[in-house]
């Protein structure tokens, strides 16, 4: 049965579907506005959190230069949070109220910043197939239907990028070090490699949001094809570190042309995303501290604003003249 839409919506639908791109003030379905919301607010929030189990590390990396590339890192990670909280403004929503919703455990982060950074080595595979699963999901993005978000997108691609190639470049190190970082490389792929397979979403055929956000173009690929991608490609990248993929059924099959790869284990997956995971309450925790604690920065922040409105400004080209 096909189901008859108000003029407005098949506007709407057709403008989507001749690839123009929605703003901000263009009538949208509140349904539309609301999966938006809840992906770019999710997906800010991650970039914020995320910065927690690398900034972990800013104080142990092995080198001066390690120590300032992990911090220009960590630093992106929180201009990604930025550009994506405002991307969630011109939706109608509060930065105010978008960041309550993430410290009353409301809104979602991804369930991969809920695994602790046990070692160095773990700053490797963090970059290599954390960010690697990010990249493949954000180039997706950089086309969604949504112009503030996929404008977002394309900035933080380019970023992401050098992220993931750093996570590689530490991991190559490591594999043509000593014995004892050859095994702390492998042993940090080992427990990074199923996680990262868990941020793809749940299958699709489990995934309620995919049918509508497809037909919406919010999302360009499914949650499974996507991750299929991300196998195919470390499938082949885990050869040149010489270590292993910890899956007994990982092999190339010649028919689909793809890898094919074992079960996730869904319930470690949905146990981390009710909250159960190793580090869920650590992390919340430590973003609700860092708010309180931030108190007195938006209070200046805002202070100074104010006094700004009323000072006259320097006028335009003063400097150039001088
Ligand atoms: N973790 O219907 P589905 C990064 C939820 S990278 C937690 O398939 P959707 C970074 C989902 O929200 C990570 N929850 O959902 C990298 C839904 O529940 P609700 C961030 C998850 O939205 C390095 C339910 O499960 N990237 O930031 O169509 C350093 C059913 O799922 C997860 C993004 O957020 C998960 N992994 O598809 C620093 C990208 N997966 O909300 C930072 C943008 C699913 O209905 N987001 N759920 O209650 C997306 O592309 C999509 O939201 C997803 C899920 C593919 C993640």
């Amino acid at each position: 049965m096909s189901m008859q839409l108000p003029d407005h919506e098949n506007t709407f639908q057709h403008k989507i579907d001749v690839e123009i791109k929605v703003e901000p003030k263009d009538w949208m379905p509140e349904a539309y506005r609301k999966t938006l919301v809840r992906q770019i607010s999710q997906h800010a929030h991650s970039e914020i959190v995320g910065m927690l189990p690398e900034g972990n590390w800013i104080s142990r990396a092995p080198s001066l230069k390690r120590k300032a590339i992990l911090i220009a890192k960590v630093q992106d990670e929180a201009g990604h949070g930025l550009y994506l909280y405002s991307a969630c403004e011109t939706l109608g929503t509060t930065r105010e109220e978008t960041i309550n919703d993430l410290h009353s455990a409301k809104a979602k982060y991804s369930s991969i910043f809920n695994y602790p950074t046990l070692t160095w080595a773990d700053m490797g595979a963090v970059g290599w197939l954390v960010d690697g699963a990010a990249i493949l999901n954000q180039v997706m993005l950089c086309r969604t239907s949504y112009g503030p978000y996929a404008r977002a997108m394309v900035r933080i691609c380019k970023e992401e990028s050098f992220h993931q190639r750093q996570g590689f470049d530490i991991l190559l190190t490591l594999s043509r070090g000593t014995a004892v970082q050859k095994e702390m490389c492998q042993d940090a792929i080992n427990r990074w490699w199923w996680p990262s397979l868990m941020m793809f979403g749940p299958k699709d055929s489990e995934s309620t949001n995919t049918d509508q956000s497809m037909k919406w173009k919010i999302k360009r690929k499914t949650n499974d094809e996507l991750r299929q991608q991300f196998v195919d490609m470390c499938a082949e990248q885990v050869r040149i570190l010489n270590m292993i993929l910890p899956d007994k059924d990982l092999k190339w099959n010649a028919t689909t042309q793809h890898y094919d790869f074992g079960e996730i284990e869904w319930n470690e997956f949905w146990n981390v995303v009710k909250g159960n995971g190793p580090c869920n309450k650590q992390r919340l925790e430590a973003r609700r501290k860092a708010h309180e604690e931030g108190e007195w920065v938006r209070e200046a922040a805002a202070a100074y604003a104010e006094k700004r409105k009323t000072k006259p400004q320097t006028p335009k080209g003063a400097l150039a003249a001088a």
